[in-house]
This record gives C-alpha cells, structure tokens and sequence, in this order.
C-alpha cells in the first residue's frame, strides 16, 4: 500500500489525482499514448520541412529552417514529457490503478510552457517570411510578437503553479497572460490580412486557412491550461472522481490536438502558399530540381 498523505505542496492538479484517485489503466495508457503520437508526428513532419526544402525560392526558406527548429524542440521536449509521465505513477496491483509513487518525479507540465519559449516566436516569425508587410514595419511586427509571446508564457507558467493551491492566484495569472495573447491574436490578425493582399488568389485562400488553424489549435492551449476547472465540480479543481480522471487525459489530448495543429499543419500550409508564391514568380522546382 502506498502513503496517500504526503504533502505535495504546489505540484500540478495531475499529481493530486494521482495521489488520492489514481488512473485507470484506460487514462494512465491514453496519455502515455497521445504523447507519444505527440513527439513521432513532429519527427516524422522534421523529415518533411527537411525534404520539401527546395519546392520553394531561396527567400521563403527560412520558413522551413524554422520549422525544422520547432520540429526539434518539441519532439524532444513530448519525448521528455512522456517519460515524465511514465516515471511519476506506478502501477498498484492490489488497487488496480496507477498511483503517484512517494519519492518519485512529479508529473509537470512545466516543461511545456519552457519549450514554447522558443516555439512561440519561431512560428510568430515564420510567417513574417513568407507574407510581404504593406503598411506595418518588419521590425515592429517581429519586436510585438516576441515580446507579447514570451510575456505571455511567462506569466502562464506562474500561474499553472497554483492551480490546485491557490485559484485566486491562478486565475490573475491567467488573466494577465490573456491579455498578451490577445495583442498576439490582434497582430497576426493584421498580418494575415496585409499578407493576403495582392497574391495569388489559391495563395489567399491558403492564408485564410492559416487564419483559422492558427486561432482554433492556439485557443486550445488557455483551454488546457483551465481544464481542471472546467469539468464539474467547476469552481474547484477536480480532484476526485472520474471527472479528475477526464480532466487529465482530456488535457494532454488537448495539448497533443494543439500542438500538431499550431506546428506541424501550420507549417504544412505555410509551406503551401510559398510553393504557389514561388511558382507565380516563375520558380519551377521540376526543372531548377533536374540542374542541382
Ligand atoms: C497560457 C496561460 C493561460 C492564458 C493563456 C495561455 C496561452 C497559451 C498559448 C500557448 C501557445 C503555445 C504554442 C506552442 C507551440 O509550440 C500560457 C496557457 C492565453 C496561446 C503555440
């Protein structure tokens, strides 16, 4: 039998539900499932940024160097994230679930909110590569982006140390880091709208797309971040109970939609519109492709 009183001062709510409800065999291999899935679609999508590196010109290729340093970095930090996971609950055979183990890691999403410390920016900036600003300056755009992005991360990771202590504390996080995302939001906003004007109309159409999956995949990271609150009992995190459980699978499935989402389909289109750019500019990879 294993002690369920041990004090786990700020840990995450993953951790509470560990101690005292533990997860069933179903919850405990989803999510060491769907991190897995995590980090080999972001090796396997590094290959593809690798290969379809020369499908455009020169001057949209940094997009794909971009890329390639997100694929890197969060398929790196998924691998860790799931062998945290692994490491933190052990199975209890009398119980029949998998328990925190007392003396072991701590679960922690922390990891996470570190790692996109360099994928916020890059993939900011990745578009600034492919889209031609008409009224806004470069300099502003990239200076707002990081600034806003790396404000917002911060503030979040603060926060996310309280959710199960503290909720008042939690919450004011939370609300500050919104504020960021939102001045993000409102500048990728006019970016994509300037970067739509006067390209191809397939590219436009592309570009309309980014929109859309930039918006859905980076809302779901607040949602995450606010999941323990929102299934019942709602005011308080669910420590108890099957909704705990739901909580923390619905999480990392969540985490997992999101970030294959704002990575790897973002780039996949980002790739998209410069291939088309680069053919209305009269780049043809069939045949500059035969001559290197
Ligand atoms: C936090 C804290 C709560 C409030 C908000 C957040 C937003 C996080 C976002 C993260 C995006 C991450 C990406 C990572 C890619 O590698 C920090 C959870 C608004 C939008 C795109």
């Amino acid at each position: 039998m294993q002690a369920t009183d041990f004090n786990l001062g700020n840990a995450t709510f993953e951790n509470y539900v560990g101690q005292t409800e533990g997860f069933s065999e179903m919850g405990f291999q989803m999510v060491a499932h769907v991190l897995t899935v995590g980090y080999a679609v972001m090796f396997a999508a590094l290959i593809y940024f690798i290969l379809t590196i020369k499908t455009v010109q020169p001057k949209y290729r940094t997009t794909a160097v971009l890329s390639v340093v997100v694929m890197v970095s969060a398929g790196l930090l998924l691998f860790i994230q799931a062998q945290n996971w692994i490491d933190a609950f052990t199975f209890d055979a009398e119980r029949g679930r998998y328990f925190l183990a007392d003396g072991t890691a701590l679960f922690n999403n922390g990891y996470r909110y570190l790692n996109w410390l360099i994928d916020v920016p890059m993939l900011l900036f990745q578009i600034l590569f492919v889209v031609t600003l008409t009224k806004s300056s470069f300099s502003s755009v990239r200076n707002r982006f990081w600034i806003s992005g790396t404000l917002m991360i911060v503030t979040g990771y603060i926060g996310q140390y309280y959710e199960v202590t503290n909720p008042t504390i939690f919450f004011i996080w939370g609300f500050i880091s919104t504020v960021f995302f939102v001045d993000i939001l409102i500048t990728m906003k006019k970016v994509i709208k300037e970067g739509s004007e006067g390209i191809p109309k397939d590219a436009a159409r592309y570009m309309g797309y980014i929109w859309t999956i930039f918006f859905f995949s980076w809302m779901l990271y607040p949602g995450a971040y606010l999941m323990p609150y929102l299934i019942p009992p709602g005011l308080e995190p669910s420590l108890t109970g099957l909704a705990s459980e739901a909580a923390v699978v619905g999480r990392q499935i969540t985490y997992t939609i999101a970030d294959v989402s704002s990575k790897v389909v973002y780039g996949v289109l980002l790739t998209i519109v410069a291939q088309i750019m680069s053919n209305a500019d009269g780049y043809d990879y069939n045949r500059d492709g035969d001559t290197v």
